[in-house]
């Protein structure tokens, strides 16, 4: 699928504000990508259609992740969750999308993962640092993006997990796992 029609498809799904988040995070997730030496045409395609589910009723995606076998904990967490996973399997089912890099980019983009690819890693960091986003510190993360990705990735599972903790929300293992990956590449 070529780039503008990805953006011609989420522009018809999202309201103006959450299309300019994805007008954001394509731009950004270019810019990683060239930074750090990923596919620069996948990273923008992943962009474009990572939030491609975020206005579906939770109904509707309930049904996706069940008709699909995914994963029945995932339901145990917060609907906010489900987008993700549910963006990847409509992109595919409905849009013919077959690049696994690419599918599996837009699955983990909210909770991230262990072991995230370069594409992966490009587009959880492009989501949480794209220019619309006004999240409390964002601005040092940015700045640790201009060279470090995994830092930068690990300060945004920081901000994340002690988000979550502070509302007394549940945190997805994903995320643990994920943070727990590069921290201990980083430290100890
Ligand atoms: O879809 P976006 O708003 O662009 O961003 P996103 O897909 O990263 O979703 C962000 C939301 O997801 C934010 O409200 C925090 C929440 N979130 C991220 N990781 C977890 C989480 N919520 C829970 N409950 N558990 C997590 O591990
Ligand atoms: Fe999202
Ligand atoms: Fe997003």
């Amino acid at each position: 699928m070529e780039l503008t029609q990805a953006v011609e498809i989420v522009k018809a799904k999202l309201p103006d504000k959450r299309f300019r988040h994805v007008l954001g995070v394509i731009d950004t997730a270019r810019d990683l990508a060239i930074r750090f030496g990923a596919d620069v045409s996948k990273a923008m395609l992943a962009a474009a259609l990572h939030d491609i589910a975020k206005y579906e009723a939770s109904e509707q995606m309930k049904r996706y992740l069940t008709e699909n076998n995914e994963t029945p904990e995932l339901l145990q967490f917060h609907t906010e969750l489900w987008h993700a996973p549910v963006g990847a399997l409509i992109v595919q089912q409905e849009y013919g999308i077959d690049d696994e890099e690419v599918l599996s980019a837009i699955r983990f983009h909210t909770t991230g993962r262990a072991k995230m690819s370069l594409l992966e890693k490009i587009i959880f960091l492009a989501d949480y640092i794209e220019p619309g986003r006004t999240t409390p510190r964002v601005d040092e993360c940015r700045k640790l993006a201009e060279s470090n990705l995994d830092g930068a990735i690990i300060f945004a599972y920081q901000r994340t997990i002690e988000y979550l903790v502070s509302k007394c929300a549940k945190i997805h293992p994903e995320t643990i796992y994920g943070y727990n990956d590069l921290i201990g590449a980083s430290t100890n």
